[in-house]
């Protein structure tokens, strides 16, 4: 005889979610336990995932035009996202993408930065111009001075130039926003550059002699960087007519680094006593595709255009489940918070998938940024510095 076993109910189904989303949203983080770098600690649990979105979101709960409580709409990955404290709470402005591959953003928040955090009830709603984003991504927040909260991110659309049956060819550019209570957002006009395609532009929160300093990352193709692919800066007079004027490599690419191929910024600089400092990416290819790590720099505070330290190699490569996803091998960071106690709080993503933290302080990055040797671009020179540090340790 067959026993058939009855399926849950729609109400048990409802509740079986609704608890599982429960425990996700509540999950309680702690710092990975290992003696460490001394210049961060990574936290256990990832911060944001596809999972973390809102179950209304995600399924229709009439029962009558959803019997089995399908998922109507699925959410893939969750990543990239812009960060800022806001009204005490820890915002993240998260890079959504759906099963149907098109991002969106949605902010998530959190009370205390490293756990709980709890997506807005709607995502957020972008103003389009008059040629529609296909795609956006990788927004970054920055609270500029001129009182407004700039969103700056990727827009992407179809290439017109792509030959009939090219599907796939696109064009990046900056798209901009700004709000005054992050849920009304006024749209402005796209960047105007002269650089070919931009990704990776972010707003310096700051005005330079008066303007408005966007930090750019040019590439002559969509996939292809060509000749750009280095951190660029320019200027703003007005952000309704973002014209980006005098736009030149302030950082770039070069042969044999972590960024070798693409070097891109990641969120604003922090502003500290011995400069601004950067957090950005580098990519270098692999015979396993590109790999993408976190590095960081900084500027003189009185010439933002002037790089003043560059620690060799990565801040932050890919480690365990970081190594695995949508596009492996990936950390990207966009966002990081500057807490009123000089604590900093890194969201990166790992591998085109999830949201995590790593916890520093303003003074440990300063003296990470100020005291770690410098790449000396060959492979003796590398030999030297360890030389010079055990003869160091010797003489204690
Ligand atoms: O897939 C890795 C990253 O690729 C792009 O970044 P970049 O322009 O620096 O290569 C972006 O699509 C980014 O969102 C993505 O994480």
């Amino acid at each position: 005889m067959t026993t058939i076993t009855s399926s849950p109910t729609f109400q048990e189904r409802k509740s079986a979610l609704e608890n599982e989303h429960k425990a996700l949203l509540e999950l309680k983080n702690s710092p990975v336990e290992t003696a460490g770098n001394g210049i961060y600690e990574r936290y256990k649990n990832p911060v944001v995932t596809a999972a973390h979105a809102p179950l209304n979101w995600r399924f229709d709960f009439n029962e009558k035009t959803n019997p089995f409580l399908q998922e109507r709409i699925g959410i893939n990955a969750a990543f990239n996202a812009g960060a800022m404290k806001w009204n005490g709470k820890y915002l993240l402005a998260v890079r959504v993408e759906g099963i149907d591959r098109k991002s969106f953003f949605a902010i998530a928040e959190s009370p205390n930065g490293i756990d709980n955090f709890k997506f807005w009830d709607k995502p957020c709603v972008i103003p389009q111009t008059a040629d529609p984003d296909t795609n956006v991504y990788d927004m970054r927040l920055i609270n500029h001075e001129d009182g407004y909260v700039y969103g700056i991110f990727c827009t992407e659309r179809k290439d017109p130039k792509a030959p009939k049956g090219d599907t796939s060819s696109a064009v990046a550019n900056a798209g901009i926003v700004r709000s005054k209570d992050l849920i009304n957002w006024e749209r402005l006009p796209d960047l105007i550059s002269n650089t070919g395609q931009q990704r990776n532009v972010v707003l310096h929160p700051k005005f330079v002699n008066g303007k408005y300093a966007l930090y750019t990352r040019p590439q002559d193709g969509f996939i292809d960087v060509g000749s750009g692919g280095g951190i660029g800066l320019g200027y703003v007079e007005d952000m309704k007519n973002p014209v980006v004027k005098d736009e030149k490599i302030i950082f770039g690419k070069q042969y044999h680094t972590i960024y070798e191929l693409k070097n891109g910024l990641g969120p604003a600089p922090i502003k500290t006593s011995k400069g601004w400092l950067h957090l950005a990416h580098g990519v270098r290819n692999t015979a396993a595709g590109l790999r993408y790590t976190l590095y960081m720099f900084m500027t003189d505070l009185n010439d933002i255009s002037k790089v003043t330290h560059v620690p060799a190699g990565h801040f932050m490569g890919p480690e365990g489940i970081e190594r695995v996803g949508d596009v492996s091998n990936v950390l990207f960071s966009n966002g990081w918070i500057e807490d009123e106690d000089g604590t900093v709080y890194i969201y990166y993503a790992s591998s085109d998938t999830r949201m995590h933290v790593a916890v520093s302080t303003v003074d440990k990055l300063v003296d990470y940024v100020i005291n770690t040797p410098a790449d000396t671009f060959i492979s003796s020179g590398s030999v030297q510095t360890i030389i010079n540090q055990i003869e160091k340790n010797n003489a204690i």
